[in-house]
């Protein structure tokens, strides 16, 4: 090759086992699970996983420098191991950011570098809005601001024409005449009391979310969309967060939120054929929050482990270690 060369992408940091993880009780009904890897006298840092009712994977550990930054993750209400299992009452985004409020008091941080993709960017945002001076810095990917067009775009009519044979897999649960308003229709069968129905329609929603989340394709589904414990949670959690528009007092309410967060050191990175979190989401975010970084990964979906998004979030955790407002 002639000329300048590209730097060579950074990849995830090696793996590593976590320190120490408590069930925390944070309300009469739910426990959730949280977890400390890397250094215990490191930066903080908490790593909020998508869906919402995702959960955390041990590759989250790995957007980190383990000898830099106190790495801590938590299976929000209902997800991972957090019980009970798939539960929706007492579930709400003001809910767990109440829980993310417990888990640092319970660790003794008062301020942390707050990193969350997709469901993660939402809560994200949602905690700084309510708690901006518990906040060092932002480190986002895939922006979902949570607006109905958002909603819609997914779950209803847009991604569909990109990806037209995992949308036929979607719907195909649903009777023809019920399919004007999907996120209706999965609800009804999603909160079923009959296990048959709600896994049939968990299967499909979870599905149709894991074949479109790489620009891969639908090859590229991970495992655990195959497994139905993960998907349960996810699928019911997920429905019942957007068909309350989650829980934000109006449509727009968290892009309305940016003005107030101005100050704080954020990277966003998001992927130009993110087909879930289009990329406009987070260019509204932008120009109502000019200071961000946003950097647009030209080959890369949704994924947080598509290699351009995982070389860029390496590169945004390294500087937030030095720069961010600690
Ligand atoms: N939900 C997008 C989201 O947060 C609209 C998300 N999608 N897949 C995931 O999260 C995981 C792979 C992290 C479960």
């Amino acid at each position: 090759m002639f000329g300048q060369s590209t730097p060579a992408r950074r990849d995830l940091y090696p793996a590593v086992e976590a320190r120490q993880s408590e069930m925390l009780k944070v309300s009469p009904l739910h426990t959730i699970y949280l977890e400390e890897s890397g250094n215990a006298f490191g930066r903080p840092v908490i790593a909020l996983h998508g869906g919402p009712g995702g959960g955390i994977s041990p590759e989250m550990r790995r957007f980190f420098d383990p000898a830099r930054y106190r790495i801590v993750l938590m299976d929000q209400r209902g997800c991972g191991r957090s019980t009970p299992h798939a539960e929706l009452s007492e579930n709400t985004t003001w809910d767990l950011v109440a829980d993310i409020e417990r888990v640092r008091e319970r660790l003794g941080v008062s301020k942390w570098l707050v990193f969350g993709g997709s469901w993660g960017s939402t809560l994200a945002l949602a905690y700084a809005a309510k708690h901006p001076e518990r906040v060092a810095g932002l480190v986002l990917r895939g922006i979902f601001l949570l607006r109905k067009r958002e909603i819609d775009w997914f779950y209803q009519q847009g991604a569909s024409f990109i990806y037209p044979d995992a949308f036929a897999r979607y719907i195909g649960v649903i009777p023809e005449r019920e399919r004007g308003d999907l996120l209706r229709a999965f609800h009804q069968r999603l909160t079923s009391s009959d296990w048959t129905t709600r896994m049939m329609a968990a299967r499909a929603w979870a599905r149709w979310e894991g074949e479109t989340i790489s620009i891969a394709g639908p090859s590229a589904l991970p495992s655990r969309f195959n497994e139905d414990r993960f998907v349960e949670a996810f699928a019911r959690i997920e429905n019942h967060y957007f068909i309350n528009n989650g829980f934000f007092e109006y449509d727009g309410w968290l892009l309305d939120q940016a003005e107030r967060l101005r100050h704080i050191p954020c990277r966003i990175a998001h992927g130009r054929y993110d087909m879930c979190t289009p990329l406009a989401n987070a260019w509204d975010l932008k120009q109502r929050w000019p200071e961000v970084e946003l950097e647009i990964i030209h080959d890369a979906g949704h994924s947080s482990l598509e290699p351009g998004i995982v070389d860029a979030l390496v590169r945004a955790t390294d500087w937030m270690a030095e720069r961010a407002d600690w």
